[in-house]
């Protein structure tokens, strides 16, 4: 049988992601071990459905997207790209798969430990707040591949840790260790390995407890500030704060405060 170059669904039904919900907060496992996690098309299908899916599912609030404790995911699916020729690079498409990751609205939270490397990094980096074992790993080693990063991370890396630092890891291939991660702005917090995915929940879900239409609109405005200038970015940022003044979760988390009772988020 002869396979498309212009294919770009799954042609197995393996499941490289595990999908489950815990309250309002539903998490994605990355399910590849024998490769550590490596990101081939099939599994950015099966991640992109489940995450729309999620991001669909009004009972969610926050989404979790972890690895296992060796690999968040070491890259791209190297044996997947070798042989490739720049037209079936290009016929594949497969930054379409990406964009769908990119357009999740609700708040993503990575759970991450061991290896988070090239297009495992990128991933990691779609993420909102991540939570990183003291065992990471993280880096953009396609300069030893003789390629480069190609899913947004010479863009994303540069504007989180600036850059000198990006130069330096982008260009030597180097791994930066969580504590230089956390220094460098890199990731949101870093916990003891036993502890990465349940602090990632924990995280979660005390997200969860907030109103989710505001929660979701953070996210939006905070995202802009990468691609927008401040004064427009400023004026994005009221335009979202009037908007939630539409909602009832705003008035009952002002009047619960008044009142000195939790608030009860409905997500109107
Ligand atoms: N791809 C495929 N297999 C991988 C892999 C990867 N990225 N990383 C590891 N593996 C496999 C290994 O081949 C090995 O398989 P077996 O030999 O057991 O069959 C198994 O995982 C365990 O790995 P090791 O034996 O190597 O384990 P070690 O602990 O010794 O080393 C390591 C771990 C992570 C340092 C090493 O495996 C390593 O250097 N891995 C490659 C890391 C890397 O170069 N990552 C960048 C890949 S390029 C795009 C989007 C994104 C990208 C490109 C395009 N589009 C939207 C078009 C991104 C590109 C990349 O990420």
């Amino acid at each position: 049988m002869t396979t498309s170059i212009l294919e770009t669904k799954p042609m197995t039904s393996e499941q490289l992601i595990l999908a489950e919900t815990d309250g309002a907060v539903g998490v994605i496992t990355l399910n590849r071990p024998k490769v550590l996690n490596a990101l081939n098309p099939e599994l950015m299908h099966q991640l992109a459905e489940q995450m729309e899916a999620f991001d669909h599912d009004e009972s969610i609030y926050v989404i979790v997207l972890a690895g296992s404790e060796r690999a968040f995911a070491a890259g791209a699916d190297i044996g997947d790209m070798a042989d490739r020729s720049t037209i079936e690079m290009y016929m594949r498409d497969q930054f379409a798969t990406w964009e769908r990751v990119k357009k999740i609205k609700k708040p993503i939270v990575a759970a991450v430990s061991g290896f988070a490397l090239g297009g495992g990094c990128e991933l990691m980096m779609h993420c909102d707040v991540i939570i990183a074992s003291d065992t990471s790993q993280i880096g953009q080693p396609e300069i030893n591949l003789g390629v480069m990063p190609g899913a947004g991370g010479t863009q994303r890396l540069t504007k989180a840790i600036g850059k000198a630092q990006a130069m330096d890891v982008i260009l030597t291939g180097r791994f930066l260790s969580a504590t230089e991660a956390l220094d460098a702005g890199l990731v949101s917090r870093v916990v003891p390995v036993e502890h990465f995915f349940t602090e990632a929940l924990k995280v979660a879900k005390k997200m969860a407890t907030k109103g989710p239409i505001a929660l979701r609109l953070a996210k939006e405005a905070v995202l802009k500030a990468h691609e927008m200038h401040l004064s427009e970015g400023l004026e994005y940022e009221r335009k979202l704060f009037y908007i939630l003044f539409a909602t009832e979760d705003q008035k009952e988390g002002m009047h619960a405060f008044m009142e000195k009772r939790k608030p009860e988020f409905k997500g109107k």
